[in-house]
Parts: structure tokens; sequence; C-alpha cells
């Protein structure tokens, strides 16, 4: 636990919710109880979270299913001796709102929010699974690269000085600055405690003790993560979701849904698409892991990598079209007239996509790193029961993790990243 966090008081009327009291709970609210048809008696209630941090149920009745998800209040997988506080569930449900208004189709429907027990109903997303469970499994998702880039490009466009008036911009960022606790777990757990001696940390031990030892003493990378924790401290460019991992994303073939933007506040959005594009290269190195004689992998691995190009392609060009379109308080029109001006700013936009696409490297390197070296890990890794097997993929995801995250800035295109985690792959078989 961190020092800056304290004893979470409960408010008047908060209770966590089970199997036995949701139901009763939801016959309470007649719009709800008419989605699951008939009444609490026929409804079936699963407690089915297995995140970090909250209570997440499916309601099945008669008529339909809904999804509820509720907030504790301490950190779920430690346990009370790490209290946390509830009012993430309240900015989860702003950001949720939000961001489907920007990109409409690309999150569940919300139905409720409760402010006291701090849980949101939703649209109970079906047959989606969590797409880094599909990955594990080596499934195809062929529309999810092009959907988080919609997503990514049109919460991020519209919720940053481009997309949005100033005051009221302004106001927004007042609102999630509130979001403090949430934005401290990931200050300290992505972007401090891997680099040090921390209780919190674990790595596949005996096998990686040597890199994490590496990384203790690595000041070269020590100053470049805490270059990046200060962009992600300071820098209030967008509405981010902050936590956009392949398990924050349900799929099926056709369809693509983001959830759980707990973590959201205005920051860089490069953490965004960075943690897209981390998750992916770490599911790349994890496949060694579940590879079978009837299936090496290898096609997939190479799905993986593609995904990752096609996705920061489709994204370049749809934040690129939002912003010829409309460019906000940022860049006046006034300035840019004529077609000298035009073509400056389409310079500027160019520009802006290449630090974009900076970030997105640095960041989703951050984020490879703390999946190996820190509290949370990846089912991605964490699935492959063989210490010497998982360790054997483990070790080039963070040895490409830490020259992104020092030397992002030489890597100009999507595809220089690709072929690196190729080379790092390659030559840890070798
Ligand atoms: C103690 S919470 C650890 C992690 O879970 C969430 O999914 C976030 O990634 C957070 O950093
Ligand atoms: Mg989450």
């Amino acid at each position: 636990m961190s020092s800056e966090q304290t004893a979470i008081q409960v408010p008047e009327g908060y209770r966590a919710l089970d199997v036995e009291t949701l139901a009763p709970y939801l016959a309470g609210l007649p719009a709800l109880g008419a989605r699951l048809g008939g009444g609490a008696d026929d409804w079936r209630v699963e407690e089915v979270g297995d995140g970090n941090l909250n209570l997440v149920f499916i309601v099945r009745g008669p008529a339909g299913g809904l999804c509820v998800k509720q907030a504790l209040p301490y950190v779920r997988l430690v346990g009370e001796s790490w209290p946390l506080p509830l009012d993430r569930a309240f900015f989860e449900h702003e950001a949720l709102v939000e961001h489907g208004r920007h990109a409409p189709g690309l999150t569940p429907a919300v139905h409720h929010f409760d402010p006291v027990l701090m849980l949101t109903v939703m649209e109970l997303l079906e047959p989606h699974i969590i797409m880094r469970r599909g990955m594990i499994q080596g499934i195809r998702y062929p529309r999810a690269a092009t959907d988080m880039a919609e997503y990514m490009a049109r919460t991020l466009f519209f919720t940053s000085d481009l997309g949005m008036n100033a005051a009221e911009k302004k106001a927004r960022v007042a609102l999630f600055c509130g979001n403090t606790a949430l934005c401290n777990i990931t200050e300290d757990l992505i972007f401090t405690e891997p680099y040090m001696v921390h209780d919190n940390n674990w790595w596949t031990s005996p096998q990686l003790d040597d890199l994490a030892a590496a990384v203790r003493a690595d000041a070269e990378l020590k100053r470049a993560v805490s270059g990046l924790k200060c962009r992600f401290m300071g820098n209030a460019e967008a509405l981010i979701h902050g936590d956009l991992h392949t398990g924050s994303i349900m799929v099926t073939e056709d369809d693509t849904r983001v959830i759980d933007p707990e973590f959201a506040f205005f920051g860089p959005m490069g953490f965004d698409t960075g943690a897209f594009v981390g998750n992916l290269l770490l599911n790349y190195f994890s496949q060694d892991g579940h590879a079978t004689e009837a299936d090496d992998r290898t096609a997939y691995r190479d799905w993986v990598l593609e995904t990752a190009e096609a996705f920061w392609h489709a994204f370049a060009e749809c934040y690129g079209a939002l912003w010829a379109g409309r460019t906000g308080g940022a860049y006046p029109a006034a300035l840019f007239a004529g077609p000298e001006g035009e073509a400056s700013l389409e310079q500027a936009r160019d520009d802006a996509i290449a630090a974009l696409l900076t970030d997105t490297i640095r960041f989703g390197a951050a984020k490879m790193i703390r999946r190996i070296l820190g509290i949370a890990h990846n089912i991605d890794f964490e699935l492959i029961d063989d210490p010497d097997r998982r360790a054997a993929c483990e070790r080039p995801a963070l040895l490409l993790g830490r020259e992104l995250l020092v030397n992002g800035a030489g890597y100009r295109t999507i595809r220089a990243v690709t072929d690196a985690a190729r080379e790092f792959h390659a030559r840890a078989g070798a």
C-alpha cells in the first residue's frame, strides 16, 4: 500500500451486495426488472469479477440479462488492508457515458448508476469475451484493430483542446482531478515500484532475478520512466480511459466494446494508445508459452503484430481526419487561411501524430515492464504453468520494454516497433 493511501470512509447507506442481495435490490428498480422479465425469484445471479478491484455480477432473467459492477472500498486483489475510495465508480460512470457519446457502439449501454451503492448497471455483453482471454486461446478478432482505433481517435480527439470548448474542457478536467486515488495507483505501480525494491513487486523467480536487478540498477531507464511519469501527471490532453489493456476490451469476431474506465482522468493520449499496443506486444511474446504440437502459434504471433500495425495506421488516419474537420481553439482557423495556411496546419497535424506515436511506444513499454516486475501481472504470461517456459517468454518482452522506453523516440513508424519485437523474439529463440 502506498504511504499516500489512508483508511476510507464508507458513505452512509453503502453495503457491498452479493448473490443473495442483488436480486431484491434490482426488484426495487422497475425499469431494470422489466429488462430481466419475471420477478426476483426468476433471476439467476453470478459473481464473475476476475479483475483487481471490484465486484462484477451477471444477472439473467426470462427476458434478458444485465451486468452489474460495484466498487468495493478496498483493492480486491490485496484485501481490506489496502483501502480504496468508492468514488472511482462515479468517475467510471462519467467516463462511460462521455466516451459512449463520442464513440457510439463501442462501449456498453449504461442503464443505471447508484451513487450510494457505487454501482453501475450495464448491458450484458453476450457472447463477448475478454479480448485477452481470446488471444490466449489464439482467436483472431478481425475488427479489433479498426474498432479500437476509432474508439481512441474519437474519445481522445473530442475531449481534447482540438475537439472541445476550452471552458467546458477545464470544467471536465477539474471534475476528473478528483480521481486522485486511481491516478496514484498508476503513478506508483507503473512508473515507480518496478524500478525499486518494493514489497508489491514479484516476478518469475529465480529465472528473471538478473533482469529485475538490472532494471533496479539502470539509471538511464529510471530517468526515462520518471520523465514519462511527469508527462502522465502533468499533461491534461484528453479524457483518457486510463487502463486500456486487452482485459478492458470485450469482443466477438464482429463486435468490440471498451469497458472499465475507472482510471479515467485528463491525461496524455499516448497512455491509452500505448496501453493497447504494449498489451498486444506482451501477448505476442506470450504465444510461445501457449504453443502446442498442433499449433506452434507462429501465424497467430504474426496476426498480433499485424493488429498493432493496423491499429496505429487506422488510428492515425481517423484522428487526422477529425483534426482536419475541426481544430477547436488550439489551432484557430483564422491563423491557417489559404493554401499556405492549410499546408502548415497539415504539418502541425502530422507532427502531433508523430509525437503521439512516440508517447504510444514509451507508455506502452512502461506497461510491458510493470506487468512482468510489478504487483499486477497479465494472464497472458501467468497462465503458462511451467516457470522456465514462462520466463523464456517474459525475458525478451522485458528487454524490448526497456529498449522502447529509453529509445522510443528513435522509432519513427509502428513497423519499426513490430520489427523490433520480431528481432527480440528471434534473438531469444536463437
Ligand atoms: C492494485 S490494482 C492493479 C492494477 O489493476 C488495474 O487493472 C490497473 O491496471 C492497476 O494498475
Ligand atoms: Mg480494470
